[in-house]
C-alpha cells in the first residue's frame, strides 16, 4: 500500500471534462460524500469545477458512520457555505430534504426560484440509491433537452427543482496510503485493484491505535470466528478478508467515521 497506484487510469481528466460540461446547465451542485470518510472520498476539483454555483453535500452511510463524528462534518461543510445534510440515501423519505435543500440553496444563490440540479461523486458513495430515492418521488418527467447529451434525462423533484437523471463520477484524489486503504475499504475501489488482507489490516491497526480496548476482531480473530478454515485447517484469509470488509459496510463493527475534520491525518 505503500505505492501511489493509478486506480482511474485516464479517465480522471475525461470524468471531469464531461461533469464540467453538465454543469453549465446546472444552479446546484449535489455531492454525496460517504459519511465515514469525508476527506478521502471526495474530488477537490469538484469545488474548483463548481464555481459559485450552490453546494448541497449529502453525507450518505449516516447510518454507518459516528453521530458525533458526522455533526462536526455537517458544521465543517456549513461553514463553508455549502448546505450539508447526512442521511440513509436508501430510505425515500429522505429525499425530500435533499429536494428541500436544493431549492433553498438555489433561491439562495440565484435569487431565481428555478433550480435544475446534478449529482455527482465519486464510485460506490450512494449516488445511484439516492438518484433513485429521488426520482421516487418525482412528479413528472421532463422532456429530454438538447445541449448536454441526447440520453439526458431530467426531472422534476419540486415545481420549480428539476434533476439530472445521470449522476457525474469523478474519481476520488488518492494522495497517500491512508486514503487508499480507507476507500478500498469503503467500496470507492474497484475490488481487483487492492489486496483485501492489506486493507482489513491497515483498517484494524489504525482502529487499534484509536481505541485500544475496541473490541472490533483482526482479520485472524474474524475468520476463526466466521469459519473460514480450508480443507487441512488453514485458515483461508483471502475470503475472510473480503468478508472482513463486507461485515464492517454491513455495520457489523458498529459505526465507525474513519475520518473526522480536525483529525490531522492526511488524504
Ligand atoms: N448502509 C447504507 N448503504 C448505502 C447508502 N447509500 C447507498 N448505499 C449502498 O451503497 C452501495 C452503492 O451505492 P450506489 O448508489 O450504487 O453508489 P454509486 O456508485 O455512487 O451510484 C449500494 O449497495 C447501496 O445500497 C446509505 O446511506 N447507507
Ligand atoms: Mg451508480
Amino acid at each position: 500500500m505503500e505505492r501511489e497506484v493509478a486506480w482511474y487510469p485516464g479517465h480522471m481528466a475525461k470524468a471531469a471534462r464531461r461533469i464540467r460540461e453538465y454543469l453549465r446547465s446546472m444552479d446546484v451542485v449535489v455531492e454525496v460524500v460517504d459519511a465515514r470518510i469525508p476527506r478521502s472520498g471526495r474530488n477537490a476539483l469538484l469545488d474548483e469545477m463548481a464555481g459559485r454555483r450552490a453546494r448541497v453535500v449529502a453525507l450518505d452511510r449516516h447510518d454507518l458512520a459516528d453521530p458525533a463524528t458526522t455533526k462536526r462534518w455537517l458544521a465543517y461543510f456549513a461553514q463553508r457555505g455549502a448546505s450539508a445534510l447526512a442521511l440513509d440515501a436508501r430510505v425515500p423519505r429522505n429525499a425530500a430534504r435533499i429536494a428541500t435543500a436544493i431549492e433553498e440553496s438555489s433561491k439562495r444563490s440565484t435569487g431565481r426560484g428555478m433550480a435544475r440540479a446534478m449529482i455527482v461523486g465519486v464510485p460506490n458513495s450512494g449516488k445511484s440509491t439516492l438518484v433513485n430515492s429521488l426520482l421516487r418521488r418525482a412528479s413528472a418527467k421532463t422532456a429530454n433537452r438538447a445541449g448536454v447529451t441526447r440520453q439526458t434525462q431530467w426531472f422534476r423533484l419540486a415545481p420549480n427543482v428539476e434533476l439530472m437523471d445521470t449522476p457525474g463520477v469523478l474519481p476520488p484524489k488518492i494522495s497517500g496510503a491512508a486514503a487508499q486503504w480507507k476507500l478500498a475499504l469503503c467500496g470507492a475501489v474497484p475490488r481487483e485493484r487492492y489486496d483485501p488482507q492489506e486493507v482489513a489490516a491497515a483498517f484494524h491497526q489504525w482502529l487499534l491505535a484509536r481505541k485500544p480496548a475496541s473490541s472490533v476482531p483482526d482479520l485472524q480473530a474474524f475468520a476463526a470466528q466466521r469459519g473460514f478454515v480450508r480443507r487441512g485447517g488453514e485458515i483461508d484469509y483471502h475470503n475472510a478478508a473480503q468478508s472482513y470488509i463486507s461485515a464492517f459496510n454491513d455495520g457489523a463493527f458498529g459505526r465507525i467515521s474513519l475520518e473526522a475534520p480536525d483529525d490531522g491525518e492526511a488524504a
